[in-house]
C-alpha cells in the first residue's frame, strides 16, 4: 500500500495572532514534521483566497463573521478576511518543513465558491485535481492532519473516503475551530465516512 501524508492548512493565518487564529494551531506544527519523516509523499495544501473571496463576511453587508448564509451551491459559514493570495497570512508556518513537500494544492481561489476539502469545492463537485494526482501515482492511503480538523481536515478526509481512498487523520497533530459543536460534529461524520482517528503515536 502507497501511502500520502497530506499536511492540511499550516498558514499563519491560522495561527496565533493570524486573522483566523485557531486555538493552540501553531502546536500542530512540530507534530507534522515529524510525520512527514515517516512518509514517502508529503503534500501540502494551501487556503489560498483572492481579496474580496465571496466566504468574507465583509462581502455581506450585515453578517457577521462566523454566521451562515445560503450560496448557490449551499450554506456557507462566513470567515473574516483571512488567507489572501501573497500575504504573509496564507503563507505556511515559518516552521513548517515545507522541503519534502512534492505537490501543494491551492483552494478557494475561485471568487465565487469556498473550498473547505483538498479534493472538491464546497459544491462538492467541482474538483481539485487531487484524486486524479493520487490514482496516476499508486497510492491508496492517506494520513491528514493540521488546521483545522473540523473544517479543512475533516471535509478532506471524507473526501478521501468518498473518492475511494482509506484514510486516517492524527487528531493530536491538527486543531479545531470548535464552532457551534462543530468538532463534535465533523469527528462523528469522520467516523460515520469510514474515516480512521489515530494519534502520532499509533503510527508506525
Ligand atoms: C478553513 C475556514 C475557512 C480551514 C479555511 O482551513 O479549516 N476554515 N477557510
Ligand atoms: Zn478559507
Amino acid at each position: 500500500m502507497t501511502t500520502a501524508f497530506i499536511a492540511i492548512d499550516v498558514q499563519n493565518d491560522f495561527c496565533p495572532g493570524g486573522a483566523l487564529a485557531v486555538n493552540d494551531g501553531d502546536a500542530v506544527v512540530d507534530p507534522i514534521n515529524a510525520l512527514m519523516d515517516k512518509y514517502d509523499h508529503v503534500i501540502l495544501t494551501q487556503d489560498w483566497h483572492p481579496a474580496g473571496h465571496s466566504s468574507f463576511a465583509s462581502q455581506h453587508d450585515g453578517h457577521d463573521p462566523l454566521t451562515a448564509i445560503t450560496m448557490p451551491y449551499g450554506a456557507q459559514t462566513l470567515w473574516p478576511d483571512h488567507c489572501i493570495q501573497g500575504t504573509k497570512g496564507a503563507e505556511f508556518h515559518a516552521r513548517l518543513n515545507v522541503t519534502r513537500a512534492e505537490l501543494i494544492i491551492r483552494k478557494g481561489y475561485r471568487r465565487a465558491i469556498d473550498s473547505y476539502s483538498a479534493f472538491f469545492e464546497n459544491d462538492h463537485q467541482t474538483t481539485t485535481g487531487l484524486a486524479g494526482y493520487l490514482n496516476d501515482r499508486g497510492i491508496s492511503h492517506v494520513v491528514m492532519a493540521g488546521l483545522a480538523t473540523d473544517f479543512c481536515v475533516a471535509y478532506s478526509a471524507i473526501d478521501a473516503m468518498t473518492c475511494g481512498f482509506s484514510c486516517q487523520v492524527v487528531m493530536d497533530a491538527s486543531r479545531a475551530i470548535d464552532l457551534g459543536g462543530s468538532l463534535a460534529a465533523m469527528t462523528d461524520a469522520m467516523t460515520s465516512a469510514g474515516v480512521t482517528l489515530v494519534n502520532s503515536a499509533d503510527l508506525t
